[in-house]
């Protein structure tokens, strides 16, 4: 079992790696904070074990010294290399911060960052018997602990809480095989028990130390579950028994280890002693597990059983885990694409009543229609209507020859009526919007963060509006002009002025679907009656049917542009969750090639 560094497998598990990271979760769904603690786990297993294990499968294995606060796995430690490189301690929990344990000549395997990334290395000197550098603190040796009983200050943990490694070396731990004094699987530190779990995934062998007291705590059997579920590599002690009591005990112990399947794990019983001066237990005590870990250290063979095993585990389960994950990132998606629909539905709603707003004569009335019959006199021009166009015509060139620019009230009533219209909709399409993301605890999570407040409309909506209005004015105006240079009809257009033919144009096209022919002569459609035959008179039917459409045309294109503004808001924020929908499919694609590989 030699991969070398680059072997397929690994690199498909690098790729893994990359799939399971690009998953996300921001929002609060039901699978969400499960699925965060698997994806923390899983990049965790993967750095921590899995891919510097495959890279270098000759390396020193780790022996992670695992179980239950007091349990005496510091003790453990120190009397297997035979001087205090750990600090025992009364007070639990002792051991804060892991202290590693290994042959001086392993060293540079494990002060490299490959093993357990994520912890700094604080070194200990090499030591002589007695002295073991950082690693300690000066304790009290041979203070026989009860648990629970107040402890001398400077036996009580080693100072240095939290996410760093202590490395300790000495000549008697065997080459290829070093021991790592975990912080307690059952703390009552948080972080500790965070911790164990990460040190335990980065094993390569477990050495679970159970005491005569805990060895039946719920805790410390829920890594061992865990540990069979994961086929890891694992051996147990059990610590601190009455020489009277090993028999009952340990016959217990291992009835529990059949029915959780460990059955077959090696099983060390290490009675309880007196302990030496030192504090540590006699060697006579831990010999036959001192001789193991010698023998399983210097037989290549067995090392590489014990990696096998809990490297294919470790695999195995990872690649299990990610089912889950895809479930939840596509939840993740499912929501996501549930809000976007309501934003879009709603915007797009919003956009087709604006269109049809401005199109079937709502918009001629008030200050509009009030502008429209000063500039053009409709009372009278309607009545004459159908006599004789020639004479509307003489009559409208007069009426508008005779007022100046009644036409620019006419086109600042058609702004302002028109920004209205389009306010009104994107107002209600903001708090449509807003309370069907507030149906889920995940919109409303969304709606609240920070940034652009999403229940109105943009502050600078009005402005813009006004913008793309007074833009379509200029843009119905070039039309009439463009049309007018036809040789044909440059003196009509000339005689009532581009701006005056210009704003009856829009009139026109406000009212196009208003029923303008015939004899439906609503107060809109009438009035655009008269703007329609003008324009006709002018330009000819056919010219006056494109110039309408081009128009209308413009005004929906920027209406559309408009409101997809005001939607955009909502898509953003949803973009910038960063969920993208390709990492289901890329994840399953690399979780099946490295299974294929396994
Ligand atoms: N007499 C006797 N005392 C022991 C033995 N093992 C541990 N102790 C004592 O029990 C107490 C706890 O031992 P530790 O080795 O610190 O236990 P631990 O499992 O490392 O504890 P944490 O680091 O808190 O998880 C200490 O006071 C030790 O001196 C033993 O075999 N015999
Ligand atoms: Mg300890």
């Amino acid at each position: 079992m030699t991969a070398p560094a680059s072997s397929p497998l690994l690199a498909a598990l690098d790729q893994l790696r990359v799939a399971v990271a690009s998953c996300a979760f921001p929002l609060e769904l039901p699978a969400a904070h499960q699925a965060r603690r698997t994806q923390q786990s899983v990049t965790d297993q993967l750095s921590d074990y899995i891919l510097p294990r495959l890279s270098r499968l000759d390396a020193p294995l780790l022996v992670v010294v695992g179980g239950s606060t007091g349990a005496g796995k510091s003790t453990l430690v120190n009397s297997l290399v035979g001087r205090r490189v750990s600090q025992p301690g009364v007070l639990r929990p002792t051991t804060r911060s892991p202290v590693l344990v290994l042959n001086p000549e392993d060293r540079a395997w494990f002060a490299s960052n490959r093993v357990l990334p994520g912890l700094a290395r604080t070194t200990g000197t090499t030591g002589t018997a007695g002295t073991a550098g950082t690693a300690e603190t000066p304790g009290t040796p041979g203070t026989p602990g009860t648990p629970g009983t107040p402890g001398t200050p400077g036996t009580a943990g080693d100072g240095t809480a939290g996410n760093s490694l202590q490395l300790a070396t000495d000549e008697t731990v065997p080459l290829g095989l070093a021991l790592l004094d975990a912080p307690d699987v059952d703390s009552v530190v948080t972080e500790n028990r965070e911790m164990a779990d990460q040190l335990l995934a980065a094993a390569d062998l477990w050495l679970f130390v159970t005491s005569a007291a805990r060895y039946a705590d719920a805790v410390p059997w829920g890594f061992l579950r865990r540990a069979v579920e994961r086929t890891v590599a694992v051996a147990l002690v059990l610590d601190r028994v009455a020489p009277q009591a090993i028999d009952e005990i340990s016959a217990h112990l291992r009835e529990m280890l059949d029915e959780q399947g460990l059955g077959q794990a090696p099983l060390f019983v290490v009675p309880e002693v007196p302990l030496d001066d030192e504090g540590l237990i006699p060697l006579n005590a831990v010999m036959p597990l001192r001789i193991w870990l010698g023998n399983l250290a210097a037989d290549s063979a067995a090392r590489a059983a014990v990696v096998r095993q809990t490297l294919e585990g470790a695999i195995v389960h990872l690649i299990g885990s990610t089912p889950s994950l895809v479930g939840a990132h596509v939840e993740q998606l499912d929501a996501i694409g549930r809000l976007r629909a309501d934003a879009d539905r709603i915007y797009r709603a919003a956009g087709a009543r604006v269109t049809e707003g401005t199109a079937d004569g709502s918009l001629l009335r008030g200050e509009v229609l009030a502008r429209w019959q000063e500039f053009v006199g409709t009372g009278e021009l309607l009545r004459s209507l159908e006599r004789r166009i020639g004479w509307l015509r003489d009559k409208l060139s007069a009426a508008l020859r005779g007022r100046p620019a009644p036409e620019n009230e006419l086109t600042e009533a058609v702004e302002t009526g028109l920004e209205a219209m389009l306010r009104a909709a994107a107002e209600s399409a903001a708090e449509q919007t807003s309370a069907a993301w507030r149906q889920t605890p995940a919109g409303t999570a969304l709606l609240e963060q920070d940034g652009p407040a999403l229940e109105y409309i943009s502050p600078d909506f009005r402005e813009t509006a006004s913008r793309a209005i007074r833009d379509w004015q200029g843009y119905v105006m070039q039309l009439v002009r463009e049309e007018g240079s036809d040789k044909r009809s440059v003196a009509r257009v000339l005689a009532y002025g581009v701006n005056g033919i210009g704003v009856t144009l829009m009139i026109v096209v406000f009212a196009s679907t208003a029923g303008v022919t015939g004899a439906e002569f609503g107060v809109a459609g009438g009035t655009a009656v008269v703007g329609q035959k003008l324009l006709e008179a002018i330009f000819g039917d056919q010219a006056v049917r494109t110039l309408a459409a081009r128009a209308r045309k413009n005004l929906d294109a920027r209406v559309e542009a408009l409101l997809g503004a005001e939607l955009l808001r909502y898509l953003q924020r949803l973009d910038a969750l960063g969920v993208y929908p390709d990492v289901p499919e890329r994840l399953a694609a690399a979780t099946d090639a490295a299974a294929a590989l396994r």
